[in-house]
């Protein structure tokens, strides 16, 4: 028996040091990529204690509880939202009144105008079949009633570990806005509100950079000794707020989406942005350091652009790289995590990035999470950076996303990846099994591991 094992061990090892023939790469690549359990970094998803307004089989439901999952949550997330109205404008169906509709109906409305009287070409409508098909029900079906049952005698928990096991994602990287007050109120009420091994907490802290006053007044609502002008005492009160926040979380970083006119320094006739300087210079980036917590900047977002649409309202615009650059020069302490929504930035990043150890570009941000651009993207990073970038987070809101998410990802990786191998065996270069086993666990776990670590 003994030998047996040898033999096959030995058979194994002596296979993963094989070069693979060019035309087996692309099955070589997928076999490995399918495989790779992922590290989400950034979702919306949130833990069952944080409740569900979904209808399941447990029968506790939470109508303002985080939790999103299921058929309707799925259809009428805010990406499609925005796409029914270019096919239903505002002029035919107000857009107050599509809100005031219970979210059945919204989603009875989206499956109506986008899945049935159209084709569902667009990467959001492509990902609720994907999702639907790869639970195995009928992307045809004319009508939402047909899956609603499935999704009834769901439990959210089970649930959360057939979507992580059809996913194929090890750990959900949730996004805990703290001046948020559902969430706020949430983590006050039960500590271990967020204590669920599948996931970790991330503290979101948008408003202290976007409008600092504002922010200032909730912190001092809060029993925090804050000014508006951020004064030393102010420092420190911020830099008491965010380390309490980090303890009461375990949060494994911190986070801000910022839009496109953030620079770094600020305009020096801009008081909102120089507070928000003052506040990231003197309190957020000394305590990720102190901490050894990255700071992740998603940068590029216009909020409200089209505020009739909420969520869906927002845009994209073009950034400023250098003001990434000067702060990872200044702030050599720090580590950054960074994605920008502009198309036109990524090039720049990628060259940002080979400067500086201490940024690390990730993921296709949004309108950028769609395969054309992602295949572009990833190309860019593998030919500017090596493996040395996470070339994917799902941004999931629905927990089922994570399966169309990370199925559509990973088939751009592949090929992209395979593409990558082909051109270096061109050279006589082998590519072995184990050499890709090595770079994908790296691309889709092992980076951010070692990031969150340094
Ligand atoms: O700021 C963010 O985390 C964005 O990802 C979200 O606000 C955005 O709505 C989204 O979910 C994009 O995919
Ligand atoms: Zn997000």
């Amino acid at each position: 028996m003994i030998s047996n094992t040898l033999t096959k061990e030995s058979n194994a090892a002596a296979r993963a040091q094989t070069g693979i023939p060019a035309d087996q790469l692309k099955s070589v690549v997928a076999d490995v990529v399918s495989h790779q359990k992922i590290y989400d970094l950034h979702t919306h998803l949130y833990t069952p204690r944080f409740g569900t307004p979904v209808a399941n089989r447990t029968g506790k439901v939470d109508p303002s509880g985080l939790m999103l999952w299921g058929v309707e949550e799925l259809v009428t997330y805010h990406y499609l939202v925005a796409e029914v109205y270019r096919v239903v404008p505002a002029s035919e169906l107000p857009y107050e009144e599509f809100w005031k509709w219970p979210k059945s109906r919204q989603a009875d409305h989206i499956w109506k105008h986008l899945f049935v009287e159209n084709t569902p070409i667009s990467e959001a409508c492509r990902g609720v079949l994907t999702t639907l098909s790869k639970l195995g029900l009928d992307p045809n079906e004319k009508h939402l009633d047909a899956y609603r049952g499935f999704f009834a005698k769901q439990d959210p928990s089970e649930y959360i570990d057939k979507v992580m096991q059809l996913s194929n994602v090890h750990t959900i990287t949730m996004t805990n806005p703290v001046f948020d007050d559902n969430e706020r109120d949430r983590w006050l009420a039960d500590p271990n509100v967020g204590a669920d091994p599948r996931f970790k907490a991330v503290l979101r802290i948008d408003p202290l950079l976007r409008n600092f006053p504002q922010a200032a007044a909730k912190l001092s609502d809060w029993g925090y000794k804050v000014q508006s002008d951020p004064s030393a005492q102010t420092i420190d009160e911020v830099k008491r707020f965010l380390n309490q926040w980090l303890d009461r979380q375990q949060a494994i970083y911190m986070a801000v989406s910022l839009p496109p006119d953030f620079r770094y320094p600020a305009n020096q006739t801009d008081t909102l942005a120089l507070a928000g300087q003052t506040i990231l210079e003197k309190a957020i980036l000394p305590v990720c350091a102190e901490r050894k917590l990255p700071f992740a900047m998603m940068i590029g977002s216009s909020l409200r652009t089209q505020p009739a649409l909420r969520d869906a309202g927002d845009t994209s615009g073009l950034s400023d790289v250098t003001s990434v650059a000067r702060l990872c020069r200044d702030f050599p302490g720090n580590k950054f995590l960074v994605t920008m929504l502009s198309r036109e930035n990524q090039h720049e990043l990628c060259v940002t990035a080979r400067k500086f150890g201490n940024l690390m570009p990730f993921g296709c941000w949004w309108f950028l999470n769609n395969p054309s651009l992602i295949t572009e993207i990833t190309h860019m990073r593998f030919e500017l950076l090596g493996t040395s970038f996470i070339p994917q987070h799902s941004d999931a809101r629905i927990l089922d996303q994570l399966v169309y998410k990370w199925d559509h990802s990973r088939n751009v990786i592949i090929q992209v990846l395979t593409e990558m191998y082909l051109r270096i065996t061109q050279t006589g270069r082998r590519i072995t099994r184990e050499n890709i086993q090595h770079d994908v666990e790296k691309l889709l776990n092992g980076n951010f591991k070692a990031f969150l670590e340094q």
